[in-house]
Parts: C-alpha cells; structure tokens; sequence
C-alpha cells in the first residue's frame, strides 16, 4: 500500500453503531469480560499451553515452542492422537450417546451420528485404509460430497497417522489431478454423485478422468450416495482391482483400530488454495497446534456448550469445514449440523427451514451468503421460527454494514451477537474477532485478535500503524499456523515471510486493514484489490459498502480500471435486490450515492448492473476478473470459478455498454 495514509478515505471509520454484548447472553457466556484476554496477552505461550491442555495427550511437551523465524514448532516432545480427540475421548463420558453429526442431504434424506456411531464408524474406516495399505505419513486424497463419510474419512486418516488432502467436489478433473500429483496421494475416497440444485455431480467419472494421469493413485473407496443402482450405476463405473465400494471394505473391517501415536509436529492434513498466480499451494497444518487452535478458537469463539446444535454452512473442502465442521467442534465434543446442498433448493428458504427444523442455536455463514439471502427478502425468513438461535457469525470476506445490520436484524432478531471472525487457511483457526460476551461490536469490524495472537499494521517499512491504514500481519508465531508449503519450503518463506527485508518473523497476511482508536481492526480485503484514485488510498470494500447501503443494491464490486488523469477510476459491477430493475437513472443516482457517502472522488466512472458476480467456489468475489473486464484484457484464469459463464456474459455486456 502507498504511504499517502493521510489521504485515506474513511467511510467505514465513520460507522459509529456499537452493539455490546445483550444480556442474557453475556450474563451466561464462557468469557464474560476482559481478563481472559489480558491474561493471554501477559503470557502467550503460557496460554496456548493452557489452552493445548484441554486436549487429551499420549505424552505431554517438554517445551512449548521453538521459533527460528519463520519456522515454528509447538510443544515438542509431545505427542497424541486427533482422532481419539474427537471421538474416543467422548464416548467414555456424558456425550456418549449425543449427536456428533445432524446431517441432511440435498434431496432431503437424513441421518444422525451419535458420538459411539461416529466412533465405530471412524476405527472401521481407519482398519479399511490400513487394509489398502495406508501407513503413517501417507497422503489420501478425499474428493467427496458433504456427506459423513467425509468427515468420517478424515478422522480415519488422521487416527492412522496419514495426511488427508480433502479436494472440494465442486473442482474439475484437472484440478483434481493437479492436486493428486502434488500431493503424491496413494489412495483417493470418492463417491458415485453428489446432489447439488438437483442435479447429480458425477464425482466418480471426474475422478476417473483425474486419475488417468495420477500415477501414484494405487486404491479408489467410492461412498455409494445415490440410493438405487441400476443403470444410474454408470455413474460409477468400477475398475477390477482398483476400485472398491465403502460400504463392502466397511463390512470386512474390524472394529478396533489402535490409534497412531502421533508427534505434535507430525502434519495432519495438507489443503490447497489457490495462489495468485501459478500453481495451488498445498497448506501444511500440524496435528497438536492446529487441533489446539482449531479446538480454542471453537469453544471460545462460539461460547460453545454441550446443548448447543452449530451449523457452520462451509463444505469439508473448505478450510472452515476443516476447523469448525470437523476438528474444532469434534474436539469440543459438540452436536453438527451438516447440509449438502444449495441454499436455494428447493427453495430459498432452505436454511432457515432447517434451523428450525434442527433448533439451530449457532449458525456460521459467509458474507456472500448473506448478500445472497437478503436479495431474495426477508419472506423466505420470517415464517420459520429461528427463536433457538443465539450466536451468528461470518467468515470469508468482509462483511459490510449493511449486512451486518440485516443479518443481526432478520436473522437474529436483535438478540444475537455476530461474530465477525478473520482468519485463513493458513492461520488455521480465527485469528480477529470479537468474543460474543466480552466484546462490543461495531458492524464491519472482525475487532480485536483472539487471545493469544498478536497482530499488527505495518507501512511498507515495517513501522507499525496504531491507528490508520495498513498491511496486516501476525507478529508472533501461533499454534495453528501452516508449517510449510508442502514440497516447498522456500515458497512458504516467500510468500508469507518475505514481505519486510530483515524481519522474517512477521507473516504477511496479504490483506489491508485499518486499525480506529479503540484498537479494532476493520479489514479491507487484499491487498492486490485495493484502489488508487488520483493519490487516494481506497478500499474496494468501502465503495462497495456505501453501493450496498442503497436500498436498491443487493451486492456490489468494485474494481479499479486505468485512468490517464487519476492514475485509477472505479467500475462497479451491481447485482440489484428482487424488485428493483437496472436503469440509466438508477445509474445516475447510485453514482450520487456513493459521492455523497465518501465523496466525489469516489464516484464510480462506470456501473455495470448485472445478475450475477463472478465468484470462486467458497463464495469470494474474483476481483481480478472484472479488473480484466474493466480494462478490456483478455480473461485471465478461469477455472477456480464457481460458474465461468457469469464472466464471459459480464464481458459482452460491459463491452455492449461501452460502444
Ligand atoms: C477462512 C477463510 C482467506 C481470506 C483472507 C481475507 C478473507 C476471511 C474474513 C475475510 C474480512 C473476514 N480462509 N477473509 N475472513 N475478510 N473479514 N471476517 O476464508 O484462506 O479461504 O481466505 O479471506 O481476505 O485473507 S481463506
């Protein structure tokens, strides 16, 4: 970012509503004020060790941490099982017999998994992998729907000690495959469909396709999903020798699995995300840091107790259904709510149907979502009766005001505290955010990093910014951090801690953020998306909030295209709320809107109102596209799209407009 600070323009700072915790809720919570902080903040490790010791260990550590920037390792020494974390622990005591998983298929089919069911399921499915012979330190592929059985595959994974790279069933065979080979998986779980808006995802015949050029692929488990065979079983068709159905390894596979002693270091799963540019990179996490962030962040954070029902919308491929669909909430010993399928099938009221079918009490989505369920209206809302919830939260992009105030409103009635919670896949648990009883909201604002994270703003010299705009980063090493990029090391060092010369000990998040008086933290989005007109620092994320506070707006972004004057000017690409319908004076007066809401100088040049924004798979809008839009380039990379025809039609579209 420049360091023409003074020149911020601060639309979100000028967001004054403040929400402090509402009683009851703060008269019952976990963390009720600020000396569990405090604490934290007088000795980090001190806390991580408290906090690492809520677990159940094989042997304890006999140091904490080792930090030789930027290489960190947590409690050395010690060593323990995740698997017997999430489940065993459980089944010896007063969860024995409650629901681990309240699971629900797209076309409506249910199941629920008691923690004793989840147990017995895991040591079969960890005997079956041995079978196939999976050792220790191997790496299984899993490229599943939503269903148990992915959750269930990666316990098995992690109780015999392999490295479980979950691949999202929404990506292509290519990118299947790139991932297989990176990874050098041995074994790959997959399953004959999935169900997504009705339709059949044919995972299998993807799969086939991947492993054609996956030589290392010795042994593929398919889940059996669509009930009935038949002819439908061309979805699956089943290679001699190489291909077995779960459920006939399941039957064959004996009950007890002795768990795998693992050493706190030893890596428990690798996750691909997609870099910048070039090829995905495959994110390390450890087994005792991460499931201690993981497991923290998850009963802190969502103030989590034995009655509650958490719903945490994310899929498995996701790093958030690794830490709050998998690890953190098993680890915690809490009942899931898991849903295959699309928010808007069969109709638009989906989730909230099911949060009042299940008596939903947390419920854990994105922002886009939001956006998405505030375009549709608040009728698919207010006939079900959410009146079981009592925490909300959001994760995945920065949430704008607007939202924010609808999702507390709407959803919650006003009575429920949102947690706006920042984080990574490679910090592995949340890192910014409020905790729901000790913390005063501010609409936008992730607020303050959880105990025991230290983070920062820092100029491109790394002198810190107390209050103003800024590059984010983390100044300490913390459990749950990514350990490597698997296969390359010098890519982790660079990417995440090259960013000052001389201080690999601060990890660049990539995102810019502002910090206000009180110390909370109002995150821009990336860095790469943040914009330049004529000398003026502008977050994508403050256009796009004042576009969205027009009643007219359901979603907006906005990216910078070049400008012979001002160096930037602004395009805005608008989805509009049901009812409203895209005009040249709706134009005219958006473009007011956003004048008279930051000023003139970041009036938008062009609108484009469009039905749909291009986004990837877990919902983030690609910037970078419209960017190439704007400027009139040839589309760059398109395959992490989740529907690539919404950018070829925004093309032709802005290109009709400009003519
Ligand atoms: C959990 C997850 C990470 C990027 C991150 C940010 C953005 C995530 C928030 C957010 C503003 C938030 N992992 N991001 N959460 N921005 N407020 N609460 O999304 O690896 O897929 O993405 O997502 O830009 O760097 S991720």
């Amino acid at each position: 970012m420049s360091s023409a600070s003074t020149a911020n323009i601060d639309v979100l700072l000028s967001e004054h509503r403040r929400f402090p915790p509402p009683e009851p809720f703060r008269s019952h919570a976990l963390v009720r004020d600020g000396t569990f902080a405090a604490d934290a903040d007088r000795d980090p490790v001190a806390f991580w060790e408290a906090r690492a010791r809520e677990l159940e260990w094989i042997t304890p550590w006999h140091s904490a941490l080792e930090w030789t920037p930027p290489f960190a390792k947590w409690f050395l020494g010690g060593t323990l099982n995740a698997s017997v974390n999430c489940v065993d622990r459980h089944i010896r005591g007063a969860r024995r017999n409650a629901a681990a998983i309240i699971w629900e298929g797209e076309p409506g089919d249910r199941r629920t998994l008691t923690y004793w069911d989840l147990y017995r399921e895991v040591n079969q499915a960890a005997n079956m992998l041995r079978a196939l012979g999976v050792k220790k330190g191997d790496r299984v592929a899993i490229y599943l729907p939503l269903v148990p059985e992915a959750v269930v595959s990666m316990l098995a994974c992690a109780r015999i000690g392999a490295i479980h790279s979950v691949v999202f069933g929404g990506f292509s065979p290519d990118s299947l495959r790139d991932r297989i080979n990176d990874a050098g998986a041995t074994v790959l779980i997959t399953a004959d469909g999935g169900y997504r808006r009705g339709q059949v995802v044919p995972l299998k015949r993807n799969a086939d396709a991947a492993i054609a050029e996956c030589p290392t692929i010795e042994h593929v488990v398919v889940v059996q999903r669509r009930s009935g065979s038949g002819p439908d079983e061309s979805f699956a068709e089943m290679q001699e020798g190489r291909d077995h159905w779960w459920h006939r390894l399941m039957r064959k596979a004996a009950q007890w699995c002795e768990p795998e002693v693992m050493d706190a270091e030893d890596l428990l799963f690798i996750l691909y995300t997609s870099g910048t540019t070039g090829k995905p990179k495959g994110i390390a996490h450890s087994t005792g840091g991460y499931l201690t962030g993981a497991a923290a962040t998850m009963k802190y954070v969502f103030d989590l107790r034995d009655d509650d029902v958490f719903w945490c919308t994310a899929d498995v491929g996701w790093i958030t259904g690794h830490s709050y669909l998998t690890y953190g909430p098993l680890a915690n010993g809490a009942t899931c709510v898991l849903y295959e399928g699309a928010p808007d099938w069969p109709t638009q009221d989906r989730f909230w149907s099911m949060c009042e079918r299940y008596g939903v009490t947390i419920f854990y989505t994105a922002p886009t979502a939001i956006r998405a369920f505030m375009k549709w209206g608040t009728s698919f809302v207010t006939p079900h009766d959410l009146s079981r919830l009592r925490l909300l939260g959001s994760v995945g992009e920065p949430i704008n005001p607007e939202a924010w105030i609808w999702y507390h409103e709407v959803i919650g009635k006003g009575r429920c505290p949102i947690v706006d919670t920042w984080w990574q896949t490679e910090t592995g648990a949340i890192m910014i955010t409020p905790l729901p009883g000790a913390t005063e909201t501010k609409p936008g604002s992730a607020t303050m990093p959880f105990p025991g994270i230290r983070a920062a703003l820092m100029d491109a010299n790394a002198n810190e910014i107390v209050e103003g705009g800024g590059l984010l980063t983390i100044t300490h090493p913390w459990p749950s951090m990514l350990r490597t990029i698997w296969g390359d090391r010098q890519r982790y060092v660079d990417t995440y801690f090259s960013k000052w010369p001389g201080r690999p000990d601060l990890y660049f998040a990539g995102d810019g953020a502002k910090r206000d008086a009180d110390g909370y933290y109002w995150i821009l989005g990336r860095v790469d998306d943040v914009l330049n007109v004529a000398g003026h620092r502008i977050g994508t994320m403050e256009v796009e909030s004042a576009l969205v506070d027009h009643p007219a707006v359901a979603e907006a972004a906005v990216v910078g295209k070049h400008h012979e004057l001002k160096g930037q000017a602004i395009a805005a690409f608008v989805t509009l709320r049901a009812g409203h319908h895209a005009s040249s004076e709706l134009r005219d007066t958006l473009r007011e809107h956003v004048a008279l809401k930051i000023g003139a100088l970041a009036r938008p040049d062009d609108i484009l109102f469009s039905a749909d924004l291009p986004k990837t798979r877990s919902g983030k809008i690609m910037r970078r596209l419209l960017r190439d839009i704007a400027e009139g380039r040839a589309l760059g990379d398109t395959t992490t799209l989740a529907d690539p025809s919404v950018v070829a039609s925004l093309k032709d579209q802005y290109e009709s407009q400009e003519s």
